[in-house]
């Protein structure tokens, strides 16, 4: 059992209940919040619907970086309420253009040893200065902001140990690919990852910031770097020098699994179509032709990372077949790469600059043409996220990124023949927070901006008596929450439920056949219950709870899985439907859609970790199986009383 960890310190400094062994239910104190407008609106919604007058963290920011093409009003509208409900509530709200949140978390307000939890599942980016950052769904950060402790499974923790140092043109990216590579994105539940070693006082936070933020997708709770001198020097040169403390490992210190990682042996790695753990060697990409390459999202919109990407452009021009884009991870980035003429260098080399927010990276506007190669500085490829279906997204480092912009094809950054660009971590950054609203000391009187596109976040009826399921959808390995709840051009839809669900597997849905959602609908109508059957890794990805709001909302009462993902499992509790895992994985192969599936006295069947259920197929075949649901005392009661929202 993992001891004297930073993470153990800071889990145990901020315990609220629970026994501190690993798998065991625990609930910690949360310090801070953050919330983005495509997670946000509901959320405050959420809160809203608690009755909460104002938040009760230390800290909470809402920022708007996801939605904004506003293209139609929904967009805008979203803005407005967010605006006057953080405003109304205590909460500081970072105006859209202001830069993507995590990025700017972990600029402006990020505090090592300090607890975040965030809307957003690349939340742990603030692992980068030694805080304890977790993704959520709303409902959990809205409950975090009413004051209530964040419930989660107490981690093992698995320790990387880095050695050596980056050699030029391999980055921070490559690090996390390499891990990726090793743990992979499956069967992580349940496990934290602490960096330590001598390797680590050789990265600087940008460079901890983007492991830590792609460690997401290795499918743990978080990943966290120590704080340590040169997390003293980031925040220092932020102008927030006073909130550093130092944060170490103990000596003796116990974790459940190492793993090394010599960083002067690294090469530049790429996570090929279509997972973040598909790894390959740019050596073995070598050659493949690319039309286009965008470097920005949260994962390498740093300073340091676009300073790198100007020094390369510099004096050069963008391979004729490939279109460039560029979006700054935040406003400060920009400020400053406008102030040093390194901007300059970018446009003169014909990149096209983005505004400071998510972008591409979640479909909103540069989806590739058809079966041509983008290649993404991004930290996630799953199909169709670009918004063109069957696209082929690379992952690399904004280096190889660059590289490849100019050659027009994959290449080694070393191999282009020019000099690694220098950098050095600045002394000061251009601090302005003049886009960051602090709220009123009062917010009783605000008047809360609720235009037509904002819905109300829908209700669950209590857990019935019997389940009485047919499977609407059978789906193969690693369902990502892309698949079951789409973003891209869907994603104005967050605040309106009904007319987001249409869209849930949108991808899946074939052409002249009923769509999921009416499929799934006509069974809920027909006094029955919808249920999904996944395979592996089931809903890895985003912590938009909408992917588990919009099958609810549509009838959905149970997903039955060989393994379901941390996040995901805890929407599915907090809105009602049942996380069901197959006691014999095997009994996956048996199960067909349309077949029935059903739970007699589900109310009593679920007060055990182990449930029966029987399954009858279209031939007149019937047999049992017996299913596993694995979850606390206080996450059957939210169920039987049909979602969070119904207790108080
Ligand atoms: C993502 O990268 O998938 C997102 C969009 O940031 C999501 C949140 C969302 O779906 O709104 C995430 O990572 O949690
Ligand atoms: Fe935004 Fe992409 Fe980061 Fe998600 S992964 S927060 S969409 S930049």
């Amino acid at each position: 059992m993992a001891k004297g960890t930073v993470i153990n310190k800071i889990l145990q400094a901020h315990l609220v209940t629970g026994s501190g062994i690993p798998g065991e239910p625990a609930s910690i104190r949360i310090d801070q919040t953050l919330t983005q407008d495509a997670t946000g609106t509901m959320a405050y919604l959420e809160l809203e619907a608690m009755g909460e007058p104002r938040v009760k963290t230390e800290l909470s920011v809402s920022y708007v970086d996801h939605n904004m093409l506003q293209n139609g009003p929904e967009n805008s509208n979203d803005h407005l309420y967010l605006q006057s409900i953080a405003a109304s509530r205590g909460i500081r709200f970072s105006r859209p253009g202001n830069g993507i949140c995590h990025q700017l978390h972990l600029e402006r307000f990020g505090i090592p040893g300090k607890t975040l939890l965030g809307s957003d599942s690349h939340t742990p980016t603030g692992g980068g200065i030694g805080m304890l950052a977790i993704g959520a769904g709303g409902l959990d950060v809205a409950l975090a902001m009413a004051g209530k402790p964040f419930r989660l499974t107490f981690p093992k923790v698995v320790g990387i140990r880095l050695t050596g140092k980056l050699q030029p043109w391999v980055a921070a990216k490559d690090v996390i690919l390499k891990v990726l590579s090793i743990l992979t994105t499956k069967g992580n539940v349940g496990w934290m990852v602490e960096y330590f070693g001598p390797g680590v006082a050789t990265l600087s936070v940008p460079q901890r910031a983007t492991i830590t933020n792609m460690g997401a997708e290795l499918g743990v709770t978080t990943s966290v770097f120590p704080s340590d001198k040169r997390t003293r020097a980031f925040l220092k040169a932020q102008g927030r020098g006073e909130v550093w403390t130092e944060l170490h490992a103990d000596k003796n210190a116990v974790y459940d699994n190492i793993i090394e990682i010599n960083l002067s042996k690294l090469e530049p790695l790429a996570a090929c179509p279509s997972s973040p753990d598909n790894i390959k060697t740019i050596r073995e990409l070598a050659g493949m032709k690319v039309n286009q390459v965008i470097i920005g999202s949260c994962t390498n919109s740093s300073f340091r990372d676009l300073s790198i990407v100007a020094g390369m452009l510099k004096g050069r021009t963008v391979h004729p077949n490939v279109s460039l884009a560029i979006a700054p991870g935040s406003r400060q980035v920009l400020a400053m790469l406008a102030s040093n003429g390194a901007l300059a260098d970018i446009v003169k080399a014909g990149a096209r600059i983005l505004e400071c927010g998510c972008g591409p990276c979640i479909g909103q506007g540069q989806s590739p043409a058809n079966n041509t190669v983008t290649v993404r500085t991004f930290n996630r490829n799953f199909p169709g996220r670009s918004g063109t279906k069957g696209d082929q997204s690379y992952l690399v480092s904004p280096e190889t990124a660059c590289a490849v912009a100019l050659s027009g094809e994959f290449k080694l950054a070393s191999e282009l023949g020019i000099d690694y660009p220098e950098f050095h971590d600045p002394k000061k950054f251009d601090v302005d927070d003049s886009m960051i609203i602090p709220p009123p000391a009062n917010g009783e009187h605000v008047e809360i901006i609720r235009k037509p596109t904002i819905g109300e976040p829908p209700k669950c009826a209590p857990m019935p008596e019997k389940l009485d399921g047919v499977v609407v959808i059978k789906t193969g390995d690693k369902t990502s929450t892309d698949d079951i709840m789409p973003a891209g051009v869907y994603l104005k839809l967050r605040s309106n439920i009904p007319q987001y669900a249409k869209a849930v597997f949108a991808q899946m849905n074939e052409p002249g056949k009923p769509t999921f959602a009416e499929r799934a609908s006509a069974v809920r109508d027909s006094g029955r219950h919808a249920v999904i059957i996944g395979r592996d890794s089931f809903g890895q990805g985003s912590s938009r709870e909408h992917a588990a709001i919009c099958p609810m909302y549509l009838g959905v009462k149970a997903v039955i899985a060989i393994a379901i993902e941390r996040i995901i499992r805890a929407n599915m509790t907090n809105f009602g439907i049942l996380p069901l895992t197959f006691a014999n994985p095997a009994d996956y192969d048996r199960i067909d859609p349309e077949d029935k599936i059903v739970i007699d006295n589900l109310r009593t069947a679920v007060d055990s970790d182990k449930l029966t259920a029987t399954v009858a197929k279209a031939d007149g075949t019937v047999f049992t199986i017996p299913l596993n649901l694995n979850i606390s005392d206080e996450d059957r009661v939210i169920l039987k009383a049909g979602g969070r929202l119904n207790v108080q």
